[in-house]
């Protein structure tokens, strides 16, 4: 495949931004090699700035639900975009989409809206912490919410993908309130909050973890820590920046029926413009200003394109829901295929799938948690992701992370996927 443009564009980049990108795990720094600089996308495809074309696994890492360049989020742009892109002042659309995300998920009474996923899950734990009057946070090895300072402990994503333990420039004073756990372990959660009683105010997880591959919770785990936090009034906050309206109308509180009390999300909701929110529970959002005293703001949260482009797509998943249906059919039957060609290799394999999540790791134990997706033969899932990139089939460049179907996905497609791994398997 020729990507000379490719990379003649990451020469040029490095000159003006770190590392050539604007987020660290699209520098395929990992995988090695050289990224490749998309020109656009339509559908289930990304075309690069050499013509090649690529199906697509990552789906902007989530919110491409129904395709790229969807017709009527793109319409929808158009005709908001002549009426200005920002304001900084309350308009209609705003309310539309608080109104159609509390219809669509459960236990949330008041949505926040902001800019990002790392803006809402940093908001989320600072309200819980206002609420609660308590300061330290458990999350999950391996987990990602974004890039605040309180969450880059033990994180997954990019972290994981670069192997970086400690984040130079968070000071001891932030890190010390977070609290780490292996995730699936439950009895290590409740030894922790036993150790550090009245202590901690929130708990926060990736219900379906996508950042270290893609992770299921075993039975009983998101349960017994919806129970600890009752018991001991810690807020259970749910990051469904990955899962929101992805697994579910509901996210992964309807489909795995577990509620939180806070729940966060990305850009899912702005159908892949920058966006985020967090809410819930109206006793605890009621702390948030100018209602309470947890200052949170920002010119952009809530603008209206990102409005516009997420309530346009999430309306239509609302009066669709057999999407769901659809996309879980399909990201089964690609799971099936792989599985099939790995076994008719005698490759040591594990696949992780969830609704339209799945990821695929090359060893011969069960992957639950950060240290069992480390140990599998992360050499091996480069070399496919290789592979696959050079016959058209653009995988997420990091073995930590899930791959996303998008539902413009053809069956065809998938079989060109399978076919195409069946080769990677031949060599
Ligand atoms: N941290 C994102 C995946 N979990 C990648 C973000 C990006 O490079 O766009």
């Amino acid at each position: 495949m020729n990507t000379v443009t490719s990379k003649i564009l990451f020469e040029r980049a490095q000159k003006t931004i770190p590392g050539g990108v604007n987020s660290p795990v699209r520098a395929f720094k990992s995988v090695g090699g050289t990224p490749v600089f998309i020109e656009k996308a339509k559908g289930a495809y990304l075309y690069d700035v050499d013509g090649n074309q690529y199906i697509d696994y990552i789906a902007s890492w989530g919110p491409m639900i129904l395709g790229h360049a969807h017709e009527s989020v793109v319409k929808a742009i158009q005709e908001q975009a002549v009426n200005s892109t920002s304001y900084g002042a309350p308009t209609l659309l705003e309310i539309e989409m608080a109104e159609l995300i509390t219809s669509m998920v459960p236990n949330v009474d008041l949505i926040r809206m902001v800019s990002s996923g790392t803006e809402a899950c940093m908001s989320a734990l600072r309200l819980a912490r206002g609420y609660t009057k308590r300061n330290k946070v458990i999350k999950f090895e391996g987990n990602y919410h974004g890039h605040a300072d309180s969450f880059l402990v033990k994180a997954g994503s990019g972290l994981a993908t670069l192997d970086i333990q400690t984040v130079p420039g968070i000071t001891s004073g932030v890190s010390v309130d977070t609290l780490t756990a292996p995730y699936n372990d439950l009895n290590a959660v409740k030894k922790i909050v036993e150790e550090n009683k009245n202590q901690v105010a929130a708990i926060i997880i990736e219900p379906v973890a996508g950042n270290m591959g893609c992770i299921i919770p075993q039975q009983g785990f998101l349960e017994g820590l919806r129970k600890l936090c009752t018991e001991e009034g810690i807020v259970f906050i749910f990051d469904e920046v990955m899962t929101g309206f992805r697994l579910a109308p509901g996210g992964a509180q309807e489909k795995l029926n577990i509620k939180a009390d806070l729940v966060t999300y990305g850009k899912v909701i702005g159908g892949g413009m920058p966006v985020g929110a967090f809410g819930g529970k109206k006793e605890i959002m009621e702390h948030i200003a100018p209602l309470g005293s947890v200052y949170q703001a920002g010119t952009l949260s809530g603008n209206p394109i990102a409005m516009i482009a997420g309530y346009t797509m999430l309306k239509e998943l609302k009066d669709n829901p057999s999407i769901y249906a659809e996309l879980e059919a399909k990201t089964k039957y690609l799971g099936d295929g792989i599985e099939a060609v790995l076994q008719k290799h005698g490759e040591k394999y594990r696949i992780n799938r969830f609704g339209s999540m799945i990821s695929i790791h090359f060893c011969d134990h069960d992957i639950i948690d950060f240290d069992s997706a480390a140990k599998a033969d992360i050499p091996r899932f480069n070399e496919l992701f290789h592979f696959m990139l050079d016959n058209g089939i653009y995988l997420p460049p990091s073995a930590y992370e899930s791959w996303f179907l998008n539902n413009a996905l053809s069956y065809q497609d998938l079989d060109k996927t399978i076919a195409t791994i069946d080769k990677f398997l031949q060599q």
